[in-house]
């Protein structure tokens, strides 16, 4: 296997590829390291390889010229050597930037390089470089972490590393690539060798007990205990994990609209007026996240009326006919049956309890931040245990502090980028709905 380093420094590379498993593997011709210095394609009298960048800013940016000439000067050979593909045919050789906005490396993108035959790897130094060098260029952006370096080059020196291990012959027989922590997506198991007590700590008594099916046990759960208090995002099943997690489902949870209490724009507390758009959209997103119901809250009696009235006639029965209207009533009375009226919140928690055996957690929306608000997360994760769930949402100004401090618990706001912060209680139901019912 053959690595091009693209790099202002070869000088940082030389001890790293003499010693240990990298050092015995470029002695023996395993693989093979060659660097290519942008500086020698620079034609100026200083060998200019940055500049300042356009538009101001901090620091110095690298130039385009020196780098991409840099880059395609490397042929697609490989260095003879055993084993490797013969000059002709030999495949265009993958070309990564090392970048702090790369993608990050894993141990699953590592396995898939050890694949390929040959590897540019392209080091940056000062600010970063000109953008044109990865849009003519470059292949692939690749970071190492979440951390700032001065330069591509321990970047390379990583890829290189791990990549080699994969490269067959680079490890000897005994240490299989399968066995490592990674590969079984856990972190590792705690070792010990002789002595088999050290200032009064002693090597925990099965690892001398012969017993191998008990030994691989114990190695199993101590990788779990490390792994779920160092890195819960490794856990198989974690909610907090990149794991695919699966969406908890809607089907305890309500939502509801309380017309009262809330506030105005003047922050009095008042009853506002149902309105039809309301109670229609609200409908229609609490059917397509497949929730159990769709409160409408309202002191006022002839308000209730109204609601009813409007329900009514979408559920009025159609006859069967292709006419659009008829489909579309269809559809809209599918939403609507979610629709429950009553009085006041404790209506809507008693019908949930008589249905469910249980009392529902009261979760109240605000737009405003405050002490206290649940996050997004935690709420989902709640949902996903169990139980009945009633989310209430205010219409006008939102919901009165009395309704929060009641609750069980107030979500956190929906933030956008901005300032701006003014969603219709529709769309605010829509996007929590999305939030907590779709898979992240
Ligand atoms: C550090 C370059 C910071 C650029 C506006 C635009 C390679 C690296 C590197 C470096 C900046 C890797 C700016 C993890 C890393 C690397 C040097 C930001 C400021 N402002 N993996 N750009 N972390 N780092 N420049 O730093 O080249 S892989």
């Amino acid at each position: 296997m053959r690595f091009t380093v693209v790099t202002l420094f070869p000088e940082l590379f030389a001890s790293p590829l003499k010693a240990g498993v990298l050092g015995r593997a470029c002695e023996s011709g395993i693989i093979q390291v060659d660097f290519v210095n942008p500086r020698d394609f620079t034609h100026d009298r200083h060998r200019t390889v940055d500049d300042t960048p356009y538009g101001g800013g901090p620091g110095m940016v690298m130039k385009v010229e020196p780098l991409v000439h840099a880059i395609e000067s490397v042929g697609s050979a490989a260095v003879p050597a055993a084993g490797t593909e013969a000059e002709h045919g030999a495949p265009a050789p993958h070309r990564m930037l090392l970048s702090p906005r790369g993608r990050p490396l894993s141990q699953e993108r590592v396995r898939a390089l050890a694949h390929i035959g040959h590897l540019i790897l392209i080091c940056g130094r000062y600010e970063g470089m000109d953008e044109r060098v990865s849009q003519l260029a470059v292949d692939e952006e690749l970071s190492v972490g979440d951390y700032v370096l001065s330069g591509g080059e321990f970047g390379a020196l990583i890829v290189i590393d791990a990549v080699a291990r994969h490269v067959p012959g680079v490890l000897g027989e005994a240490t299989s690539t399968q066995e490592e922590s990674f590969a079984q997506g856990l972190l590792e198991y705690p070792q010990y060798t002789r002595p088999s007590e050290f200032r009064g700590l002693r090597v925990p008594e099965i690892l001398q007990s012969g017993h191998h099916e008990r030994i691989h046990a114990w190695r199993h759960e101590q990788a779990m205990r490390l792994t779920a208090e160092r890195r819960p995002d490794l856990m198989p099943n974690s909610e907090s994990g990149t794991l695919d997690a699966d969406a908890p489902t809607g089907s305890q949870t309500y939502v509801a609209l309380a017309h009262y209490p809330v506030y105005d724009f003047e922050h009095e507390v008042v009853t506002s007026s149902v309105t039809n758009l309301d109670i229609h959209d609200i409908a229609r997103s609490a059917a397509t996240y497949d929730l159990a119901g769709y409160f409408v809250i309202s002191p006022v009696a002839s308000q209730r009326d109204k609601v009813d009235r409007i329900v009514a006639v979408w559920r009025k029965p159609v006859k069967a006919s292709a006419d659009s209207t008829a489909n579309r009533k269809d559809n809209r009375a599918e939403a609507l049956s979610l629709v429950r009226i009553v009085a006041d919140i404790d209506s809507a928690a008693r019908e949930i309890y008589e249905q469910h055996h249980q009392w529902p957690l009261i979760v109240a929306t605000s737009a405003r931040p405050g002490p206290d608000r649940v996050d997004f997360a935690a709420l989902r994760q709640r949902i996903a245990e169990g139980g009945p769930v009633l989310l209430l949402f205010g219409t006008g100004w939102g919901l009165a502090d009395t309704v929060l401090a009641q609750a069980d618990a107030t979500l956190e706001p929906i933030a956008g980028p901005g300032p701006f912060n003014h969603l219709s209680v529709r769309s605010a139901c829509a996007i929590v709905l999305d939030r907590l019912f779709t898979r992240r």
